[in-house]
């Protein structure tokens, strides 16, 4: 222990929307602070998916910051889902606005964090062996910033270029006069494939598993849209707060119940499907994650959509999930199922065929198909939740390794507290709820700083939360996912919700499906009842 103390009071890991959240909350407590990023700017997920396509599946109005008024008046709307450029803009104007960049280290990549018992701080350490102590670890490293590494085999041996949806080169790169494959058909996949559809020569896309594409509707914002926009700011924020996933929408009110004949069925999911993304999922069937009835209703709807756009009527059946809606997050298309009427355009289906790439292209391992490739894209998904943390050394009380102790059991206290990790709060970590994240960070930094600011009006330097709240916490979790329709198909599914789509990860539930309300009550009860749960010192 240094005689004078840590160097700083928080250190908070990454410059994405939770970490600038997470600095400019610390930074009204009036703190010491500072903040470690890998990247050369702030943005995060939004600073490294630079892919062609990447916007937003959130509306933009919803997909901000709420400490941010200034700013937000400022803003020049641009589309309905903005594009990662003006997302990244966005976040870059307010921690320029709030002069948080001072803050930021960049270039520099956390390797292990330890907390030290004997003054109750941490000792976080960078790539380049340098030191810093804080008494608060708070890191913001994102739920998926960490992509799965393409672990093909001959990737070796290809000869053309090859690129992760992840971590997208920043100089331009060049699909004219190239065939190129797809390799995933996630979000992420959903949106490079029809860019690609219209630049590359020639675009195959392997698909293992299809999704339930939602037609984003996609439109420019106006000037007297933007007005508006502004103007409805507080009246978009309550329905954000008031909506389970913290989205502007507003339920229907109508069950499967409700909707007595096919007709007004219809009526109900047509409306939806034209609003575009995801007002299918939250303004139609209120019982839709929860009734197989409902459920298998809407599914069988998306599943003629796909066929009435994709002509090829095989091509269309490959793209068509067999699985319950909803199982899995869906993506927000744009004219993605149209991209596969382009004669330009193949489908492989790898449903039951592994692949491997080989010098010229990609094959199965089947022996049944072979493809020349110039170019091969990997759109296959993250490390969910617990990846980012688990990549680094940290280390609790007594030595204990955080990513051991994630791979036997993720235990949390609504996703902010982890025992055994005193003075780490995670921001955006595991167990936060499932939905719009800059408005559910905002509620979960909220709290944070009102937990530190406790501390310091009382003199405390410590706080761990107590065994059995987490064990609470993690029951109800459970309980709550378990009343979801995709609960039982999760797994099969190999969903990131579960950590399914990694080999080896411990299935379990990675986020709360409960509803923001009730992970909020769980936070503000523990603040009200004075944090009853933990010990503090
Ligand atoms: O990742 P995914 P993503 N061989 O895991 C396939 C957010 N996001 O990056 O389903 C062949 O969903 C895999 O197939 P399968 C958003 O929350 C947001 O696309 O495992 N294929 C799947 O098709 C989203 O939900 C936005 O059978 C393999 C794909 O790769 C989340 O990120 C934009 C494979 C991975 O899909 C993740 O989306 C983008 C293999 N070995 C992302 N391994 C916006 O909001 C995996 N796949 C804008």
């Amino acid at each position: 222990m240094s005689p004078s103390g840590p160097t700083h009071d928080a250190i908070v890991i990454g410059a994405g929307f939770s970490g600038i959240r997470a600095l400019w909350e610390l930074d009204q407590l009036g703190l010491r602070v500072k903040c470690l990023e890998a990247g050369s700017d702030v943005g995060g997920a939004w600073y490294w998916n630079c892919y062609p396509g990447a916007r937003t599946d959130s509306e933009a109005w919803v997909y901000a910051m709420n400490f941010t008024p200034d700013v937000r008046e400022q803003w020049d709307y641009k589309e309905r889902y903005p594009s990662q450029k003006e997302v990244q803009g966005y976040i870059r104007r307010v921690a320029d606005h709030y002069d948080l960049v001072r803050y930021i280290q960049f270039n520099t990549r956390l390797t292990s964090a330890r907390y030290n018992e004997s003054d109750k701080t941490w000792t976080v350490i960078d790539q380049k062996g340098n030191a810093t102590t804080a008494r608060y670890f708070i890191p913001a490293t994102g739920p998926l910033s960490i992509a799965k590494e393409p672990s093909f085999k001959g990737l070796k041996n290809f000869t053309g270029e090859w690129y992760q949806a992840a971590s997208w080169p920043k100089d331009p790169v060049l699909f004219e006069g190239k065939r190129i494959a797809v390799i995933g058909t996630g979000a992420t996949g959903v949106q490079i494939i029809p860019k690609l559809a219209s630049a590359a020569k020639q675009l195959t896309v392997f698909q293992r598993t299809p999704n339930y594409v939602l037609p984003g509707r996609n439109y420019v914002i106006d000037e007297s849209q933007a007005a508006e926009i502004k103007k409805n700011y507080a009246e978009t924020l309550g329905r954000a707060a008031a909506n389970p996933y913290a989205l502007a929408m507003t339920f229907s009110g109508k069950t499967i119940r409700d909707a007595t004949d096919p007709d007004s069925v219809r009526q109900i999911l047509d409306a939806g499907w034209e609003s575009g993304g995801f007002h299918f999922q939250f303004e139609t069937l209120d019982d839709l994650f929860v009734s197989p009835e409902s459920n298998r209703i809407a599914s069988d709807y998306i599943r003629q959509k796909i066929h009435s756009i994709v002509r090829d009527s095989a091509m269309a059946e490959i793209l068509c999930p067999k699985y319950p809606f909803l199982s899995k997050r869906p993506p927000c298309g744009h004219f993605y199922y149209e991209a596969f009427n382009r004669p330009n355009v193949d489908l492989v289906d790898i449903s039951r065929d592994e692949i491997e790439m080989y010098e010229g292209g990609i094959r199965s391992t089947s022996g049944q198909g072979q493809w020349k490739f110039d170019m091969i894209i990997f759109a296959i998904g993250f490390d969910a939740a617990t990846g980012a943390l688990s990549e680094i050394d940290v280390r609790g009380k007594e030595g204990q390794s955080l990513g051991d102790l994630w791979a036997r059991d993720v235990q949390t206290f609504a996703g902010v507290l982890v025992p055994g990790f005193p003075n780490m709060f995670t921001v955006c970590g595991p167990h936060i709820q499932f939905g719009n994240m800059p408005v559910i960070l905002d509620l979960q930094m909220r709290w944070i700083g009102k937990t530190i600011r406790h501390m310091n009006d009382n003199r405390l330097i410590g706080i761990e939360v107590s065994s059995e709240a987490a064990g609470s916490w993690c029951i109800h979790l459970d309980e709550m996912f378990q009343k979801t329709l995709f609960a039982a198909s999760a797994k099969e599914t190999g969903s990131w919700f579960v950590g399914a789509n990694i080999p080896g990860k411990r299935s379990a539930p990675l986020f709360y499906f409960g509803s923001v309300q009730s992970w909020l009550s769980w936070l503000e009860d523990e603040a009200r009842q004075a944090w009853k749960d933990m010990n503090f010192s």
